[in-house]
């Protein structure tokens, strides 16, 4: 541990290693190449959650969605008509505790059924997709947020009952007017993913957490017949969740979500396929100005986003990398208090590192080495935020489970780490993953636990995350998922302000979808 401390001492910004690291993950590049002929474009991944309406994609011909017990195939409807049911169930467990003020364990039963009816005549269609997240076990005890001076039992991340998640009108045509390009245009209340898989760090369509970001506006499509580059451009008012109040939450209040009236997203985004074979690129600039409104205080963030990106996937026997490096450029607020009227010059930045490589063995082993920065604001009095904002991005599959855990946000951290993941069989995979976890800055906040020493004096190092999971999608209409993450709480978690005093915090859950 010692060792780990010492060596991240020298890798506050660009770490030599991780310069040598991508240095020599595009040395490889060209073996890669050679061991892979076809030049493979990102597909669609298998479905872990409420998902149909976004896998039957009409340009880019990717497989399109179709569980093994169709309610479609079944009620005999006809092929104009798209619809699909699922269902999700989980249970999680916390042992210990890690937040401001809390105490003791938790545990909930976060569940998420979907329905979406889409109608399509030749390139036109509509749709609607209606979403109820509920979660059961919650109640005052909880504690799955928390600020300094208050407990937050539970949040509109985690519930919105029975509302609609997308509706919408869309057209989309493939080589139009012979010009090589497709085109889809999507109008309305809509889920969007920027960047392929784990890409989804700054706009997700939430997969975990028990309930969905969604947009209210315009996006407009491209994509080159050949499959060479996609393009999207979009101008989005997010939708707020409500009831966003814990207490309306925990008294099963009922109100239908609505824009954010006065907040404006918007944004472009650029991929580019087998840039050179199996290697990806994308680039993109988001825009994001708003402002408060009745009911809702905001940071006033004001700020442009620019980010790159480049992966190879994973494959067997080859080589896989990621790298991503994020800016954020403007204005902010420290904390959207109404009387925190102070402007900030936003100046903060992100990057994510990964090598990886799949050994051609029984059960397929990957082992894959990471690395994430996202910076934190070290001084409160400098007229500068330097808190990376992840924006409407998911964490999951890189920085632990969310849900009543959710212990590691993509801002002021700063965290090295490995995993081996494997397939024992086919539609089985199982990974081990280990994080230390350093705060990027001392003085800044563990965002979202509500601990923050102003003084430094508590350290920097939050601890280890292990992490071990199973996933196995026993056919296209059930998918069983189970995992267990232990914190072992550093220096930091121990010591800031408010700390709970004792011990390690276990995380379990386990969980099963159906899909007709
Ligand atoms: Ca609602
Ligand atoms: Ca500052």
């Amino acid at each position: 541990m010692q060792l780990l401390h010492r060596a991240r001492r020298d890798s506050h910004r660009w770490h030599p290693v991780l310069l040598l690291m991508g240095a020599l993950a595009l040395l490889l590049t060209p073996g890669a190449q050679a061991g892979n002929g076809g030049a493979a474009v990102p597909g669609a991944g298998r479905p872990i959650h409420c998902n149909a309406a976004v896998q039957d994609d009409w340009i880019g011909r990717r497989n399109p969605y179709k569980p093994v017990y169709s309610l479609h195939d079944a009620m005999k409807l006809p092929e104009w008509l798209s619809f699909a049911v699922e269902h999700r169930s989980r249970y999680e467990g916390q042992d210990g505790s890690y937040r401001f003020g809390a105490e003791g364990g938790d545990q909930a039963v976060p569940v998420q059924s979907c329905t979406w009816i889409e109608l399509h005549h030749q390139g036109f269609r509509a749709g609607v997709e209606f979403l109820d997240a509920r979660q059961f076990l919650s109640d005052e005890g909880s504690a799955n947020f928390a600020r300094v001076g208050s407990r937050i039992p539970i949040t509109n991340s985690q519930v919105n009952a029975a509302d609609f998640l997308q509706v919408y009108a869309a057209w989309a045509g493939e080589n139009i007017g012979g010009s090589g390009v497709d085109a889809e245009v999507k109008l309305g209340r809509q889920t969007l993913d920027l960047g392929y898989m784990n890409g989804r760090r700054l706009v997700a369509r939430n997969v975990f957490r028990n309930t969905v970001n969604a947009f209210t506006g315009g996006l407009l499509r491209l994509r080159d017949h050949g499959d060479r580059w996609q393009a999207k451009f979009f101008g989005f008012q997010p939708v707020v969740r409500l009831p966003s109040g814990a207490e309306d939450i925990l008294r099963e209040v009922h109100t239908f979500d609505e824009q954010e009236t006065r907040t404006f997203f918007s944004g472009g985004h650029v991929e580019w396929f087998n840039v050179v074979p199996t290697l990806h690129a994308e680039v993109y600039l988001l825009h994001l100005s708003e402002d408060d409104r009745p009911g809702g205080a905001t940071a006033n963030r004001r700020f442009f986003t620019p980010g790159i990106r480049a992966y190879i996937q994973p494959a067997v026997g080859q080589w896989d990398l990621e790298v991503e490096i994020i800016g954020q450029t403007g204005s902010s607020r420290a904390s959207a208090g109404a009387r925190d009227t102070r402007d900030l010059e936003h100046r903060a930045w992100f990057h994510h590192w990964a090598l990886g490589y799949t050994f051609d063995l029984p059960w397929a082993p990957r082992f894959h080495v990471m690395y994430d920065y996202a910076s934190g604001d070290a001084d409160a009095r400098d007229g500068q935020n330097n808190r990376f904002d992840t924006l409407y991005g998911a964490r999951r599959w890189e920085l632990g489970p969310t849900g009543i855990f959710g212990a590691v946000a993509r801002a002021n951290l700063e965290t090295p780490g490995y995993r081996l993941s494997v397939a024992p069989r086919n539609g089985v995979t199982a990974f081990f993953q280990h994080r230390p976890l350093w705060l990027a800055t001392a003085r800044d906040e563990w965002v979202g636990t509500g601990l923050q020493d102003r003084t430094g004096r508590s350290g920097d190092f939050i601890g280890h995350m292990f992490e071990l999971s199973a996933r196995w999608d026993v056919n296209a209409s059930l998918t069983l998922d189970a995992g267990w993450t232990r914190l072992a709480r550093g220096e930091f978690a121990l010591q800031a302000p408010g700390a709970p005093e004792r011990g390690d915090v276990d995380y379990f859950y386990t969980q099963s979808l159906i899909r007709f």
